[in-house]
């Protein structure tokens, strides 16, 4: 296990030198979690070409997934000597993120769709591992530009390689409504038909949430749904003229300006738009989490933003979630377990994140200097943003979540936003993504001792082949590959 590729690195890796294992083509998986079996086996029998079948029980199977009663909740142990792989772990979430390391640990080629040479080798050794923080997330923004079930399942496969376990969807805002809500059917029909640049957009059906919600949790992902609320509503007012405040609602918007949108906060109807929509929404989502945005304001007074975060943000707790919303919440009256998602990107300390954490939120780090996938690589990077400057792979790596906030903050962990108003198809979301993602995963999961650029830059680039045989596009950083 010496000079191993793992990204996110492991915790803890003891090499054992000379110690080889080979996956035989008779070899049996042996699991204590059908599912777990189930996705190992779907990962290694397209390259490798081997039954590979999954069993409960078996006197010397080649890979054994075992729960054990020790061990941290997302955390495992993976043995490898010359005659057996063992991944030990508390959770099925343990033995997940057991087998992705192994299928980083196995030669590249496994991850091909088609049958491959082997042999079929994994370096022996001991690695312990377990997440640095509970909270990897990545988000999509599905309102700029509409992105099918098909493209948001793919995206789901790739984060979950890298241990990332949230998803947020940013499913509202003034371009386009994007989950079907029963109760208020004009958000679908007419609050989805366009999006920037005035294509055809789209909408999910609460059964495409429902299946996006179920193969991320297949992946040990979760989703966590944004309604962005009371900014950021163009799309909703223009569905209904009542929930404007002089009854009449405006054009579909398809531009990219920010701020100019506002629900009407002294309107009851708001507050029962807002209430079916959540209710709707958190029914749909066994995900902990409801984010309600809660950025960009700037057509709201403080005054009524308070209020409408006073009357809204009970909604959330009342339907058994926990309220996420973006640090402008800070000022506004905390409900228990909020979490507050920072975005800032300047060094100087923004009163709304000093507000959250004297509050006692705790803070999901995205720094847009940092993780913004939307921010361009460099100046020539054909898409994407730049207001809070290029970022690099090595931008995106070089950082200590710890050392972000003052020392009291309560840092919940990392996740990176892909905002897409220049995004409009998967490829343009894979190379955004990817490189970066992996490197902020390893932020989000490995410890800070354990992470160093110039080490993380040689295992990255040995990421690149296995993209490629997974039709997965990604930014050949000059700094990487
Ligand atoms: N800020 C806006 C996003 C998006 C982004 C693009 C947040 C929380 C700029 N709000 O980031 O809607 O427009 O980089």
């Amino acid at each position: 296990m010496n000079d191993i590729t793992v990204v996110p690195v492991p915790a803890r890796v003891e090499p054992a030198p000379g110690v080889t294992f080979v996956l035989p083509a008779d070899g049996v998986i042996r699991s204590d979690s059908a599912s777990a079996g189930a996705f190992l086996a779907g990962a290694l029998r397209p390259a490798t070409g081997f039954a590979l079948p999954v069993v409960a029980d078996h006197p010397a199977p080649a890979i054994e997934l075992r729960l054990v009663a020790s061990g941290a909740d997302e955390g495992y142990e993976l043995d490898v000597d010359a005659g057996s792989v063992v991944v030990r772990a508390r959770t099925t979430a343990g033995l997940f993120y057991g087998v992705q390391t192994l299928l980083q640990l196995l030669p590249s080629s496994v991850d091909a769709a088609t049958v491959q040479d082997g042999p079929w080798t994994v370096p022996g050794g001991r690695i312990r591992d377990e997440p640095r923080f509970a909270y990897r997330g990545a988000m999509l923004d599905v309102s700029r530009h509409f992105f099918g079930p098909e493209v948001v399942l793919r995206f789901v496969d790739e984060l979950s390689r890298y241990k990332i376990n949230f998803l947020h969807l940013h499913l509202s805002d003034d371009q386009g409504w994007r989950i079907a809500i029963e109760s208020w059917p004009e958000l679908a029909r007419s609050g989805g038909a366009t999006q920037v640049g005035g294509g055809a957009g789209g909408c999910f059906s609460q059964a495409e949430y429902a299946r996006i919600v179920a193969h991320a949790a297949e992946r040990h992902v979760t989703i966590v749904p944004e309604i962005d609320l009371p900014g950021h509503t163009n799309a909703a007012l223009h569905a209904y003229p009542q929930l404007n405040a002089d009854g009449t609602a405006p054009p579909a918007y398809t531009g990219v300006d920010v701020g100019f949108s506002t629900l009407t906060v002294g309107r009851e109807a708001t507050y029962t738009f807002v209430q079916d929509v959540l209710r709707e929404v958190a029914a749909l989502t066994p995900g902990p989490y409801l984010h309600i945005g809660g950025d960009e304001a700037q057509s709201t007074s403080t005054e009524d933003y308070l209020a409408f975060m006073d009357r809204v943000q009970p909604m959330v707790t009342a339907l058994g979630k926990t309220v996420v919303g973006w640090h402008q919440i800070g000022p506004a009256r905390r409900e228990p377990g909020r979490i507050a998602q920072y975005w800032g990107h300047k060094p100087e300390p923004d009163e709304d994140l000093l507000a959250a954490i004297a509050q006692g939120d705790r803070i999901l780090l995205s720094p847009a200097d940092r993780v913004y996938l939307d921010m361009k690589y460099t100046v020539d990077t054909p898409i994407g943003l730049d207001w809070a400057g290029h970022i690099t792979t090595r931008t995106a790596y070089d950082w200590d979540p710890a050392a972000l906030l003052p020392g009291d903050a309560d840092v919940a962990g990392v996740e990176a936003p892909l905002w897409t108003e220049t995004v409009a198809t998967a490829a343009d979301i894979h190379l955004l993504t990817f490189p970066r993602l992996p490197a902020i995963a390893e932020v989000a999961w490995s410890p800070q001792a354990a992470r160093d650029w110039a080490a993380f830059r040689v295992r990255l680039a040995a990421h690149g082949p296995r993209w490629t045989l997974r039709g997965v596009g990604f930014h050949p950083d000059p700094e990487v590959f």
